[in-house]
């Protein structure tokens, strides 16, 4: 996979290389590169921004340097990201989608956004990673970054199958713990010693539909539940 980050905050991107970002491109699963858009500036200062037509407050990325900068990047038929508070929920959905593709590039805007005409010609994706406003669209893009490269071949390698991540069963996990069974009087939970594997299984999967109806309750309607599991939760209603 190859990933260009067009940002006017490269440096931003360093704690990347030390995730599984850095693990993969050392396999040489990954290429990064990080383009800041203000070096393609045809201002006489390299300005980058300009005031909103029609008013109001903040500044917004003009057209021009990022445009140029998109028309030198050597591409066939990449996705396009655009990390944007009024961007659709990025989810891992979304990141199993991206992981198979050959190219994605980010654009991470800053100051109050882009002009829409970026948006128009070049998105391909509008995504935004929740519900609260952050500076700029670095941190949005690490996180995407962060969880699409994951799920490359190889790169996670013997730590973890993909098939147990929690939103891929529509369920949260269950509680886990190691060494030791007691820890300052904390004890471990009984069944988990007992060696009794159809007892530990009941056990996970009750703790699991517990955590999800306290916690993402919404989570529920979409879960592929069994009758024992609908019996459980209508228990927990008494
Ligand atoms: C990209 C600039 C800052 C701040 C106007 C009006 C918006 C933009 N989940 C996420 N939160 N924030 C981002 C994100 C923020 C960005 C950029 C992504 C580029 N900014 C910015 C304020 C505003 N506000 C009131 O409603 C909220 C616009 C993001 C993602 N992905």
């Amino acid at each position: 996979m190859k990933i260009d980050v067009l940002t006017l905050f490269p440096e931003m991107f360093a704690p990347l290389d030390h995730s599984i970002v850095g693990r993969a491109r050392t396999l040489g699963q990954l290429e990064v590169n990080y383009i800041n858009f203000r070096d393609y500036s045809t201002n006489k200062h390299q300005k980058v921004d300009d005031y909103p037509y029609g008013g109001g407050a903040g500044m917004l990325l003009t057209p021009q340097p990022i445009f140029d900068a998109y028309d030198a990047i050597e591409k066939t038929r990449p996705r396009v990201i655009v990390t944007t508070p009024t961007g659709r929920p990025f989810t891992q959905r979304v990141a199993e989608e991206w992981a198979r593709e050959e190219h994605l590039i980010f654009l991470c805007g800053h100051y109050e956004g882009f002009d829409q005409r970026i948006h128009d010609e070049l998105a391909t994706d509008e995504v935004s990673i929740g519900d609260f406003v952050l500076t700029g669209g670095e941190l949005a893009a690490m996180v995407m970054i962060d969880a699409t490269v994951r799920l490359l071949p190889d790169v996670l390698g013997a730590q973890a199958s993909h098939e147990d991540d929690s939103f891929s069963t529509g369920l949260l996990e269950y509680p886990h713990y190691t060494r030791p069974a007691d820890f300052r009087g904390l004890k471990v939970p009984d069944v988990l010693l007992s060696g009794n594997h159809a007892k530990i299984e009941t056990w996970r999967r009750e703790q699991s539909l517990l955590r999800t109806h306290r916690r993402r309750p919404e989570l529920l309607e979409q879960a592929a539940l069994t009758e024992t599991d609908k019996k459980f939760l209508e228990s927990l209603r008494d």
